[in-house]
């Protein structure tokens, strides 16, 4: 494919690609042939020879109000040169309050406190220490068993790697977090095959729930972590009715009940978060990502009342709960979350990922038959497809169709031998077209 090459585009290239440790990236093979990228304006990243590449993933899951956006880059610009940074303890600025409120407003029923982070990863052990200390203070210390659930991705702290189930996350780590289990996944094949949104065979597996507390007693056991939709494994829409009887064993049993919302918050499923998709309130809400449209890194925990409240007491001037970054609310992140909150408003972003959805569901479903293709999975503007993977290397063939991808100008984002699209909400019908024609096309060429 002729490359469109525009020297008045062209980037400087770095000469050096030795001394940067790529994260989740096979090092040695990137810098040998790497996929460096210059710019980003609306649906579309722009290489450094300046070569288009229709963005299939919203950058990693996040820049859902798509790239380069004015409002959000003139908030940021606006708030660096009016105040680059307040110290997050004890000291405060006027616009944390003023997103946290925003935030309260969004997100569903009684989660009307936001404790702010950096990244995702934070977000999950922000929340596994607040539910641990909840219990701490109102005298149920006992408490301290957390339940996350097989090819969970909670980040990569020793937290969200102990209740995540992502097993080349875990396996180099040591012992992790005592005290962990983990619900079973609810993902086969023979039964969901080429669902379209929420599966009808599952919903059960919640009840796995009632078997941990069987054996472990409801009294060690302080909180259940999922992902509404576990994305990162590879795209797995929960089951009907599972979240809700999550949320039932939950209530019955006075154990928190955490949505890891990393990806599903912010438009990603139709809704400010998935819990309002699925009319399930859980305890606490994690979120990252969109908040900002990926603009500056930002990251938190909506909490409910009835949490936030237990540990007002004491004391006035004592602190109450002994955690927080450095960059908590950091001034910069603030601007573009509020900027971005105002995009996804002014656009009805969320509503359009709704309203988008059967005609997504439909466009992913048109690459069932293709060679390899052994499943797809659809459900708000996000879709799953999985590869047979070649004898003896995994992984394999969806990392030669990501380097394909890439070359031929639709960014896709891969875990072992499943492709994950994710794009912007921003997307126009005829851009779903396009991402499927593409990755149609590449699936046909891999072998
Ligand atoms: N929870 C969930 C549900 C996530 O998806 C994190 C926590 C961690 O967030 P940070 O900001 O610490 O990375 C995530 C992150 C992918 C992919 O392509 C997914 C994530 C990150 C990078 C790539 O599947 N999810």
């Amino acid at each position: 494919m002729p490359q469109a090459r525009s020297e008045a585009l062209a980037t400087a290239v770095p000469n050096d690609l030795e001394p940067f440790w790529i994260p989740f990236t096979p090092n040695r093979a990137f810098k040998k042939a790497p996929r460096l990228i210059a710019r980003a304006k609306g649906m579309h990243y722009y290489t450094v020879d300046g070569r288009a590449v229709l963005d299939g993933t919203a950058g990693l899951w996040c820049c859902n109000a798509g790239h380069g956006r004015d409002e959000i880059v003139a908030a940021i610009a606006r708030q660096a040169a009016e105040l680059d940074y307040a110290p997050a303890f004890q000291f405060s600025h006027p616009k944390a309050f003023e997103l946290a409120s925003r935030l309260a407003a969004l997100a569903p029923g009684e989660l009307d406190h936001a404790f702010f982070c950096n990244s995702g990863s934070e977000a999950v052990d922000t929340a596994l220490k607040i539910a641990l200390a909840y219990h701490n203070v109102r005298g149920q210390a006992s408490r301290v068993r957390l339940i996350g659930r097989e090819r969970g991705y909670h980040g990569v702290g020793f937290g969200g790697i102990s209740v995540g189930g992502i097993v080349a996350n875990r396996k180099y780590f040591g012992s992790l977090l005592a005290g962990v289990d983990h619900l079973p996944h609810t993902y086969n094949r023979e039964k969901q095959a080429f669902t379209k949104g929420e599966p009808e065979w599952g919903g059960h597996l919640a009840d796995d729930l009632d078997r941990l507390v069987a054996l472990h007693d409801a009294s060690t056991i302080a909180a259940v972590i999922v992902e509404p939709m576990a994305g990162s494994t590879g795209v797995l829409p929960p089951p009907k009715g599972y979240l809700e009887r999550l949320r039932a064993i939950c209530n019955k049993h006075g154990i928190l009940l955490i949505f890891d919302e990393v990806i599903t918050g912010f438009g990603r499923l139709g809704y400010a978060f998935a819990a309002e998709r699925y009319g399930v309130e859980p305890d606490m809400i994690t979120f990252a990502k969109g908040v900002t449209s990926g603009a500056v890194p930002m990251a938190g925990v909506m909490v409910k009342k009835g949490v936030y409240d237990a540990f007002m007491n004491g004391p006035e001037n004592a602190i109450e709960l002994f955690h927080g970054y450095t960059y908590s609310a950091h001034p910069l992140a603030c601007a573009a979350g509020l900027a971005a909150l105002d995009v996804y408003r002014a656009e009805g972003l969320f509503e359009r990922a709704r309203k988008l959805e059967p005609a997504w569901a439909e466009a992913a479903m048109g690459l069932k038959g293709l060679p390899h293709v052994l499943d797809i999975r659809t459900v708000g503007l996000v879709a799953g497809i999985d590869l047979a993977s070649r004898p003896d290397a995994v992984g394999g063939r969806a990392y030669e169709a990501m380097v394909k991808g890439f070359e031929q100008g639709i960014m896709m984002r891969i875990t072992a031998d499943t492709i994950a699209l994710s794009p912007p909400l921003i997307i126009r019908e005829n851009e779903i077209g396009e991402i499927f024609d593409k990755v149609g096309r590449v699936i046909k060429g891999l072998n």
